[in-house]
């Protein structure tokens, strides 16, 4: 039995996210994690919610709430929203967790003590009224290129100038709105990244399965222009982990917290330990998942991200963590993805376009959308959400294939011999032909499965489920019945094994409908067919079923152009 850590990248708390966020990360791991477990194999599948960063500070804001209880209630929101989507975290926890402070702080103060923490002086704007140094986004004035008045410090909204908040005409603090603002010196900490080029460059090298697109970015940017840049690490923000070195204050750091993407992955490993406290287990619990010293070595660790974040994951979190020159476990495999879009345009959070993961979950239950992201995921290229694609997938795969073959054959044995398998009869040279088809399909759908490659072992189980349908159809039990009923009670058997059978493979795609056809068939056998011969005979005679509801409903016409434009416009 293998040991799996897998962590989905964490999504931001500032808000309910849209399907393109979810098929990005956490949805493919998912995937992963609950085949894994269906191998046997122990998983610890962690994920949580980004919280700190002005982002969060923003949103809060505007909500008219102090940002730590909106936080707490953004992250209960997004759990749920996961629950209903199916995403099985052993924890879904928290950047602000005690866990994730204590570890961000004893990690800097190893860094500090390695040599590796430079401070830095800076020149900052200073807002006197608010009696804080103001992000750059939190400065407004007026766009030296195009005379918006809005303009914020990073950027002009109106015309997309970069900007510094020193080239804003009648600068304004976006908080308070006051003009007594004044540039002064403070310290910053800086991440000496530079110093570990060698380390980092030997450790992509070691890495010879990870696929092309994620070593690349990580040695263009370790390669290119003048390398690996050193990198602040702290921000002026009340919001976020105050900067100390471990337990002890850091003089001259007073007021200032962490920068968002130096704690967000620390809380991959800060998550295990909130995860073993919630369930009153001791440090060595987790630590046999995260600490080489004690027990991590034959963990395999994988990672699930969009390809924006590939050089946080391959570059500064490992800085941090090579830094510390503690024994941490480092990611094994990195799966990137590229992005989906929405109907001829982008999936946009800030301009609400697009279907969010809650809308989504309103017109139809999770099984729907998982069987279609994952089915499209962007693995390859980026890739489109359309409705047309979606209903034609949905009433192609699950209704007319999956679904159909489940009601056919439930419903005919019921009507000539009753809701319990059948006895009698015998598998002949066409029930081998099937056994045999499944064996190698199988084999292939665990392979792509195990390599992470998502549409590929879509495309296998699709394909394992035609053979049912095509094994009815040439079978055609309403037929032999007629002449030949002891024939038709073997293929009747047969057929129904194969629904187990496919709730079993299917449960990493479809978990609700899987769990259906399992009860449906009155079993809670979910072994994993290794040897399918034997699989086919698992459900024995005189074993009682009964028939389920629809498994999908196909999607209509009008029901298609209802969403279409229900989904056209945007969401305020
Ligand atoms: N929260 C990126 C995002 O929401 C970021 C991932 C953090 S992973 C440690 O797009
Ligand atoms: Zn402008």
């Amino acid at each position: 039995m293998a040991r799996i850590l897998i962590t989905s990248a964490l999504p931001y708390i500032n808000g309910i996210k849209h399907l393109g966020n979810l098929v990005g990360s956490q949805l493919p791991a998912d995937l992963y994690a609950r085949f894994q477990r269906g191998r046997g194999n122990e998983v610890l599948f962690l994920c949580a919610t980004d919280e700190h960063g002005t982002p969060a500070e923003l949103a809060a804001a505007k909500a008219g709430k102090p940002v730590a209880d909106y936080c707490a209630e953004l992250h209960d929101i997004q759990a749920g929203i996961a629950r209903q989507f199916g995403l099985s975290f052993d924890h879904f926890g928290r950047s602000s967790s005690p866990q994730n402070r204590d570890l961000t702080q004893h990690l800097a103060a190893k860094l500090a003590e390695n040599g590796l923490i430079e401070e830095i002086s800076e020149r900052q704007v200073y807002s006197n009224a608010d009696g804080r140094f103001l992000p750059d986004r939190y400065i407004e004035g007026t766009c030296p290129n195009c005379g918006y008045d809005k303009a914020r410090g990073d950027q002009c909204e109106n015309c997309t100038k970069q900007l510094d908040p020193t080239d804003l005409i009648d600068p304004r603090s976006a908080i308070s709105g006051s003009t007594d603002l004044e540039v002064r010196e403070t310290k910053h900490l800086y991440l000496r990244q530079s110093l570990l080029k060698d380390d980092l460059d030997q450790w992509i090298d070691s890495k010879k399965d990870w696929p092309i697109l994620t070593t690349s970015i990580a040695k263009k940017w370790l390669h290119d222009g003048d390398g690996l840049q050193d990198r602040g690490i702290t921000r002026d923000l009340d919001w976020g982990i105050p900067v100390k070195k471990g337990d002890e204050d850091w003089p001259g750091m007073e007021g200032k917290v962490f920068y968002v993407w130096f704690d967000a992955p620390i809380e991959y490993i800060a998550c295990a330990k909130e995860w073993a406290d919630a369930h009153g287990k001791p440090d060595s619990a987790w630590e046999r998942w995260w600490r080489t010293d004690k027990g991590a070595d034959d963990v395999k660790y994988v990672q699930f991200m969009g390809k924006d974040n590939v050089p946080f994951h391959t570059l500064s979190f490992p800085a941090t963590i090579l830094g510390s020159k503690e024994p941490w476990k480092m990611v094994d495999h990195l799966k990137s993805f590229n992005y989906l879009n929405y109907d001829g345009g982008q999936f946009s959070t800030s301009q609400g376009r697009g279907v969010f993961q809650d809308q989504a979950l309103e017109i139809l239950s999770a099984d729907y959308w998982r069987w279609w992201l994952l089915s499209h995921v962007p693995e390859s290229s980026d890739s489109e959400f359309t409705w047309e694609n979606f209903q034609q997938s949905v009433n192609k795969d699950l209704a007319d294939v999956l679904g159909n073959f489940v009601s056919r054959i439930t419903k005919f044995c019921r009507a000539k011999f009753g809701e319990a398998v059948p006895d009698g009869g015998e598998f002949g040279p066409t029930e081998q032909a099937v056994i045999d088809d499944l064996t190698t399909r199988i084999r292939a759908y665990e392979g792509h499965m195990d390599a992470m490659e998502v549409r590929k072992s879509a495309q296998e189980l699709r394909a394992i489920w035609v053979i049912g349908n095509e094994y009815l159809q040439s079978a055609a039990p309403w037929s032999t019945f007629k002449t030949d009923p002891e024939q038709a009670a073997a293929q009747v058997r047969l057929a129904l094994n194969l629904i187990r059978i496919y709730a079993v493979l299917s449960a990493p795609f479809i978990p609700d409908a899987s769990a259906r056809m399992l009860e449906a068939m009155q079993t809670d056998d979910d072994s994993w067919p290794d040897d399918v011969a034997a699989a086919v005979t698992a459900l024995a005679p005189g074993h009682a079923f009964t028939v389920p509801d629809v498994l999908f409903a196909k999607i209509t016409d009008e029901q298609r152009e209802d969403w279409q434009t229900r989904f056209s416009g945007t969401r305020d």
